[in-house]
């Protein structure tokens, strides 16, 4: 598995926020976290691959949001924020060698973190980043290799990923405050603290699940579930409205 990360940028401060209040940033601190994201997943197996630094790009680090990709194809976004559009450029340079690319156009938009994939089914958030036509454009582009998409309601977060997330084939950690469980039928539904509101954004790496420190309660009940769990601290990444999924983009070996 090969890891696609990208480099905290020094104006991370000026990053889009939408449900949170600016808080100050310290980037220092945000770095040192990243790193300590890389090496955990450098232990989980993966690669870490660094896609050039975008310095003037505040919300970069969060590369996930620039592309989904799948076995077959990686469909490059169209972010939502018009801030983040030209992030997208470097990313699909980065994985060309790897998939064939599929690029999401005007007037479509689509955030990654809103594409959350459970077996051949992507769940596609309808947020204020991803709208209709972006949705319609991706099914075009992933029907071809098997998969189906299912629009999602979401309300009262960024993306679909921060409200849910899999944690294997068959499950998925979910706030039920900001999506409906319901969406997800047949697969079983573990909820999170209700303590712990963005607690449901993890990664999963292989069988193991990637999570935030900041979550104990939600932690302790996934391990309780069975999950081997690794935690980092993301509360200064958090800051800017990211999470764990946020950070890279896992890429498969083909
Ligand atoms: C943004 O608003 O775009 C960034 N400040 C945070 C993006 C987080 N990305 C994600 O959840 N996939």
């Amino acid at each position: 598995m090969i890891a696609f990360t990208r480099a905290v940028s020094p104006t991370l401060a000026n990053c889009e926020l939408t449900h949170l209040d600016r808080s100050p940033i310290d980037v220092a601190r945000a770095i040192e976290q990243h790193a300590q994201y890389e090496a955990a997943l450098a232990t989980l197996g993966c690669t870490v691959h660094r896609v050039p630094a975008a310095p003037d790009h505040p919300d970069a680090v969060f590369i996930e949001d620039t592309a989904v990709v799948l076995d077959e194809v990686a469909v490059i976004t169209r972010p939502g924020a018009e801030s983040r559009r030209t992030e997208v450029e470097a990313v699909a340079a980065a994985l060309a060698p790897y998939r064939p690319l599929h690029q999401i156009q005007h007037p479509g938009t689509v955030d990654g973190g809103d594409v959350m994939l459970v077996g051949r089914t992507l769940y596609v958030g309808r947020t204020p980043r991803t709208n209709d036509d972006g949705i319609a454009q991706l099914a075009e582009a992933v029907r071809p290799f098997g998969y189906a998409v299912t629009p999602v309601e979401v309300q009262g977060c960024l993306h679909l990923k921060s409200a849910v997330t899999a944690l294997d084939d068959a499950t998925v950690l979910c706030n039920p405050r900001w999506v409906s469980p319901g969406a997800f039928a047949p697969l079983r539904v573990v909820a999170v603290d209700l303590h712990e509101p963005n607690a449901a954004n993890v990664v999963r790496v292989g069988r193991t699940v990637l999570a935030a420190a900041a979550y104990p309660r939600t932690n302790a009940a996934l391990e309780a579930h069975g999950y081997a769990l690794v935690t980092v601290p993301a509360d200064e990444l958090a800051k800017a409205e990211g999470a764990v999924t946020c950070c890279s983009l896992l890429v498969a070996a083909s």
